[in-house]
């Protein structure tokens, strides 16, 4: 049997990667050339534990101030990926100052998980020299770790779309582990109302 379906929003600044990460996920590679994206809705059944789940993931573009759509947006999805570009700090900035809070004015208990894109640039020295010529500095795996602990979320995540086995791996545990919290919040609700009456 499918349960309903299951809203999964991805939450991030233009140009980290969100649909790029989608598209690799489902076609095993970056579309190319890129568009922007203004709405677009992919689906899937993924199957945790023996049951199966249909899913969509929501993508949507965020140039600019998009507060409306971003409302309509959140306002109906239950799962929350929220993604940053190392090498870009301030889309890791506005997760927090911006998006966040949008979420959680929308929505009273989100899951949700932090994914840091573009890992294999890690190994990039040239990116790296050239940020420490600038002075900046890219946003640590220890700081992705600390704000996903910060946001009670279920993971921190790190992905490329030249990492295409690894990306779809990485899918296939943030699904997981959004199923199975789900599955474990249902139970400690039954338990709860079945105290009461
Ligand atoms: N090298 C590299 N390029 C990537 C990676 N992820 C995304 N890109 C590229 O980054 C660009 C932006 O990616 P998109 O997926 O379009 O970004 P987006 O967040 O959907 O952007 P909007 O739709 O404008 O909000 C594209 O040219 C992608 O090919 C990655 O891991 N490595
Ligand atoms: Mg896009």
């Amino acid at each position: 049997m499918t349960n309903n379906k299951n809203i999964i929003q991805f939450v991030a600044c233009d140009c980290v990667g969100k649909t790029s990460t989608l598209m690799t996920y489902y076609e095993g590679q970056d579309p190319y050339p890129r568009i922007p994206t203004v709405y677009d809705c992919t689906e899937q059944e993924f199957v945790c534990k023996k049951k199966k789940y249909f899913v969509e993931f929501w993508d949507y573009v965020d140039y600019g101030d998009r507060e409306k759509l971003r409302i309509y947006q959140f306002k109906k999805s239950e799962m929350f990926v929220l993604l940053y570009h190392p090498f870009k700090p301030h889309t890791f900035k506005k997760l927090r100052t911006v998006f966040l809070d949008v979420i959680r004015s929308v929505c009273e208990d989100p899951y949700l998980v932090v994914v840091a894109t573009f890992s294999h640039q890690w190994e990039d020295e040239e990116i790296l020299n050239k940020m420490e010529k600038e002075n900046k500095k890219p946003i640590m795996r220890e700081q992705g770790i600390e704000f996903n602990k910060e946001i009670k979320g279920l993971g921190f995540f790190e992905v490329s779309t030249k990492k295409v086995n690894e990306l779809q791996q990485v899918f296939q545990q943030i699904l997981t582990v959004f199923f199975e919290e789900k599955q474990k919040r249902k139970k400690k609700n039954s338990s709860f109302f079945s105290k009461l009456f």
